[in-house]
């Protein structure tokens, strides 16, 4: 049966990246008749320093978000991975999988590590291993993730595999990645090249969700843009990441194609298109960031509704981690 999973770590504030390449998404696919699962991966965002009032904070913040954006409890499982201890129970038996030169070749891994692999935590190393255990404890079949994420699903397929190989059994499905849309790589509004990113140093490279009418205006304004105006076709984005980006990011806003985004604004110069950007993101944005607010003045409703959907869960999870020990060979009593 086809199940969907998917995660956010709340490793900071949430990022116009995460809405439209996963929340978004995740929205659309919660109308799908699938069921869907959707996580605050604590966990993983620990891989590196966290202060614990900012991670308190930052998972409220993220099941806000999730809510604000239209993830409904009771159409989806809702919850953060540290409720659900089987998450690293199978996390374990994943390390135990997975290789070491597997997870050296992961570009996740060598550019948060970078030169300073010695100094790197063990579990960040570990991290997609843990990864394919939050998928796999629910069977997933499907998780929508952006581009950034497709070699770390790659590594979920091998570790199922290999796992289904080494103890001759068909128990792990082989989970198929969902990459679609306009959006499944947003740039950094300072930087083509680079990925808009919560951890990024410069709040100018991103919006935030929770960024006001203002901050979103200024921050579009002074995107990085190159002097030309936009192309008569999709091609004429090429060579042009900048203008790319923005061109993505409208199309992924006002759910159209891009192609559609270039009919209606071909010629246009920068001096029109941004202010038609940035009504565009407030537009859409201002709802989702007055909801989040409204959210988090009661922290005691969000910790409710993640302890039920942690339960819910459990309730899936607890039988495949147990099937997964008798394949293993553990005693139970
Ligand atoms: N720029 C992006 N464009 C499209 N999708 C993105 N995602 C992240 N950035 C973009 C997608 O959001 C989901 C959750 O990502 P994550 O928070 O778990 O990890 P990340 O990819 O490491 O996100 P950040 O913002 O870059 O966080 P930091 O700075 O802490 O590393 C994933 O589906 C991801 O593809």
């Amino acid at each position: 049966t086809p199940r969907v999973f998917s995660g956010i770590q709340p490793s900071g504030g949430l990022t116009l990246g995460n809405y439209l390449g996963a929340i978004k998404r995740f929205v659309d696919m919660q109308d799908s008749g699938i069921q869907t699962l959707y996580c605050m991966v604590d966990l993983h965002a620990i891989t590196v320093w966290q202060d614990p009032a900012a991670l308190t904070r930052n998972t409220r913040e993220l099941a806000a978000g999730y809510l604000a954006a239209g993830i409904d409890p009771a159409r989806s499982i809702l919850f953060n991975q540290s409720q659900v201890p089987e998450h690293a129970q199978l996390g374990w038996i994943f390390n135990c999988v997975a290789r070491m030169g597997w997870m050296g070749r992961m570009t996740q891994w060598k550019d948060k590590a970078g030169k300073n692999a010695e100094n790197a935590s063990l579990g960040l190393f570990g991290y997609p291993a843990l990864m394919a255990a939050d998928i796999l404890v629910y069977h997933a079949t499907h998780v929508p993730v952006g581009e950034d994420q497709k070699q770390h699903i790659e590594l979920t397929r091998d570790i199922a595999a290999k796992f289904n190989h080494d103890y001759g059994v068909d128990f792990f499905p082989m989970t198929e990645p969902v990459i679609e849309g306009a959006a499944t790589r947003v740039m950094s509004l300072r930087d083509g090249s680079r990925k808009m990113s919560k951890s990024d140093p410069s709040d100018m490279s991103r919006i935030n969700m929770t960024d006001d009418a203002d901050a979103i205006a200024k921050k579009i304004r002074k995107a990085k843009t190159d002097p030309e105006p936009l192309p008569e076709t999709v091609e004429g984005l090429k060579d042009r990441p900048e203008a790319r980006n923005l061109v993505n990011i409208y199309a992924a806003l006002s759910d159209q194609s891009v192609e559609a985004v270039i009919a209606a604004h071909a010629g246009a110069q920068f001096g029109t298109f941004k202010p038609a950007l940035v009504d565009l993101a407030v537009d859409k944005l201002a709802p989702i960031s007055s909801e989040m607010a409204r959210l988090m003045d009661d922290p005691a409703e969000i910790d409710r509704l993640l302890g039920k959907g942690a339960a819910q869960a459990r309730e899936i999870a607890t039988p495949i981690l147990q099937k997964t020990y008798d394949i293993v060979g553990m005693v139970r009593s």
